[in-house]
């Protein structure tokens, strides 16, 4: 399975391709656009969210919405396209990079005095592509009941300590939200923080929550670094621009605990199987999935464009100025969940196929429901 994802924040579009997608899923286009319209939302988005109305276009691997199991082409075309492959524009040159972005360390590694030809790839606007792959995974994995979510945890300071008691839970409560928030008090301070901060010309961060449902215990390994099931969701979640931090379960509380009160004892009856009281390893032991739900953390950076810039240095004259300031969000923690649930649901899924893979649908079920039915025999 290969994803790949091209385009440029003002270019003429974004485009998804995977490969190796099984044959015989039902995709609907419509499910990725409520993704994608999800990823546009919330509190804190700047003014380039109001111009473009993000919709996917499904252009190969598809028959009559069922998978052919060829390689699956998604296109979202840019409204604010300002940037041509054969056309010259005519955007000035940008030689004042952005601390906390990618604009210095991109114009080192390539060698290039214009910002915006760094900006233009590393431009969040390339999560569209993650969102529409994503989407096609999400409904993949509804096959086999496997449901993801999230909410956001914290902006700034605001932090709020509401744990949902499932996904169906969390889906209530985000659908009256502005923030993807569970916990309608903290979400008015944090609404007020971000109003803060933008009257101050200012950024933040966030926190956001993911949680996944259905997840059979058995994905990933400890037999491979690479194919821990924790471990490439955290590679997947970190990947995410302005991500600097990611938990799985406690996280980092667990440092700060003992053993005798941090981890899951295990139980067992004859109608639940085995199982736990608690799910402080966040659904994850041995870097395999345990049945319970995978929960996850993600923190993110204040966004790094700031109205009231920072030092910087000029790349030319390389005299000290301002960083330059251009179009951005205030606050970006809503998207960035939406972002990671769709991560989040390719990892999965590339974890589920690995165990369960097969190059149709009705084979990968086949092999998940004889596995399901020799875990009632341990
Ligand atoms: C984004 C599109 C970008 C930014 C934002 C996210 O478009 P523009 O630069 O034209 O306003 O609004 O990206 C960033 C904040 C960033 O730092 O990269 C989008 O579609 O999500």
């Amino acid at each position: 399975m290969r994803i790949l994802t091209a385009g440029e924040s003002h270019g003429e579009c974004l485009t998804t391709i995977i490969e190796g997608f099984p044959r015989g899923v039902r995709i609907e286009q419509d499910f990725i656009n409520q993704e994608l319209k999800r990823r546009m939302s919330g509190a804190g988005r700047g003014k380039r969210m109001s111009i473009e109305d993000d919709k996917a276009e499904i252009v190969s691997g598809l028959r009559n919405k069922i998978t052919l199991g060829s390689p699956i082409t998604i296109l979202v075309k840019n409204k604010d396209v300002k940037i041509f492959s054969q056309n010259k524009d005519e955007l000035p040159s940008l030689p004042i990079p952005r601390p906390a972005h990618a604009d210095l360390s991109g114009a080192l590694k390539y060698n290039d005095a214009d910002v915006r030809n760094i900006l233009e790839r590393a431009s969040a606007r390339e999560t569209v592509s993650r969102v529409c792959a994503g989407a096609i995974f999400k409904q993949f994995l509804l096959n086999f009941d496997i449901d993801i979510a999230s909410f956001t945890v914290a902006v700034g300071n605001v932090v709020s300590d509401v744990k949902p008691k499932s996904i169906s839970d969390i889906k209530t409560k985000i659908k009256s939200s502005q923030l993807n928030c569970i916990d309608q008090k903290k979400e008015k301070l944090m609404i007020s923080e971000i109003k803060k901060a933008e009257a101050e010309k200012d950024s933040l961060g966030g926190i956001a929550e993911i949680r996944i449902e259905g997840v059979p215990p058995g994905l990933g390994t400890f037999m491979h670094f690479d194919r821990r099931l924790d471990a490439k969701l955290a590679c997947y979640l970190m990947s995410i621009p302005a991500v600097k931090a990611v938990e799985v379960g406690l996280g980092f509380q667990y440092a700060k605990s003992r053993g005798s009160l941090s981890h899951d004892e295990i139980y067992y009856s004859k109608t639940k199987g085995f199982y736990r009281n608690t799910n402080n390893s966040g659904g994850i032991e041995g870097g395999i999935s345990t049945g319970e739900a995978i929960v996850l953390r993600i923190a993110m950076k204040p966004i790094a464009t700031l109205r009231r810039p920072l030092n910087s240095v000029n790349l030319i004259s390389k005299k000290a100025e301002k960083a330059i300031v251009i179009r951005s969000d205030t606050c970006a923690i809503a998207a960035c969940a939406i972002i990671a649930e769709n991560m989040a649901a390719v990892a999965v899924a590339e974890s589920f196929l690995e165990k369960f893979g097969g190059d149709t649908l009705s084979e990968i079920k086949t092999a998940y429901r004889t596995y399901a039915k020799n875990l009632d025999n341990l």
